[in-house]
């Protein structure tokens, strides 16, 4: 079970909350007060409480990244609100925080761009049979959920995006959504990301297959449960498709 008050916190916090809980086991003292980097102390800690969930996915070098990343899935919404947002080259867009959230938030791509940001290259990993490795940055989703002061009561984050006419949805669990690798990322090989691969906006979820990768995201709604949502699997591949929600690799 996750313990909700470290999922929360996030950042130093949940450094902190960690090394709490972790200094009441012998060996993890030991580790403690040797010397160890916090960020090891973290990453064993969040080995220990999530089963692994907290192990981080093998990032690359600039070397290894594929020269051809095709695109999958929808490679354009093509609605009208969406061309509005490209013909306009986003300056419209906002992207909303809502659900079990203390402080509800609409964000500029503008103000997105301007928080701390990560920049991980990954190997995307699709169901159908390909791979390939690709650069990404952009805020941790952790950053954003704590700015907008996510519920107790929250279980899941679920993205809402802008295509088949903003019912295509997504949605992975506060474990994953506090992940030292969860990011919104909003430029890929060093560039805004473009309309193929999800812009303005897409998530990477480095631990989970490319279904998971949510594009175009417009809203990111924290729930308790995923049943009153789509046809209440978690998501549109997870409803039309069988997939399963939870895609870890
Ligand atoms: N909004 C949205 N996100 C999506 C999809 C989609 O159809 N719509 N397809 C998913 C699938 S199956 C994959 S493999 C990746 C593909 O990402 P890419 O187009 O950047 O290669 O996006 C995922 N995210
Ligand atoms: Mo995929």
């Amino acid at each position: 079970m996750i313990d909700r008050r470290t999922a929360l916190v996030g950042g130093a916090g949940l450094l902190l909350a960690g090394c709490d809980q972790v200094a009441q086991i012998p060996a993890a003292r030991k580790l403690l007060f040797t010397g160890e980097t916090a960020n090891r102390v973290l990453q064993r800690s969040l080995q220990t409480r999530f089963g692994g969930r907290g192990a981080l996915a093998p990032e690359f070098t600039a070397a290894d990244m594929s020269p051809i990343f095709r695109g999958n899935g929808t490679q354009n919404p093509g609605t009208p609100q969406y061309d509005a947002l490209v013909a306009n080259n986003f300056a419209d867009y906002r992207l909303r925080i809502d659900g079990l959230v203390d402080r509800p938030l609409s964000l500029s791509l503008a103000q997105i761009r301007s928080l701390p940001a990560r920049t991980q290259i990954t190997r995307h990993d699709c169901v159908e049979g390909w791979s390939a490795i690709g650069k990404w940055h952009g805020p941790l989703l952790g950053t954003l959920l704590k700015a907008a002061a996510v519920r107790a009561s929250a279980r899941y984050i679920v993205c809402i995006c802008a295509d088949f006419g903003g019912t295509y949805y997504d949605s992975i669990d506060l474990i994953d959504a506090f992940h030292p690798q969860t990011i919104l990322a909003w430029a890929m090989n060093d560039q805004p990301l473009s309309v193929v691969h999800g812009a303005p906006l897409r998530l990477r979820v480095e631990r989970q297959l490319g279904y998971k990768q949510s594009k175009y995201i417009m809203e990111i709604k924290a729930v308790a449960s995923l049943d009153g949502i789509g046809g209440g699997k978690g998501g549109y591949w997870e409803d039309n498709v069988d997939y399963d929600w939870y895609a870890g690799i």
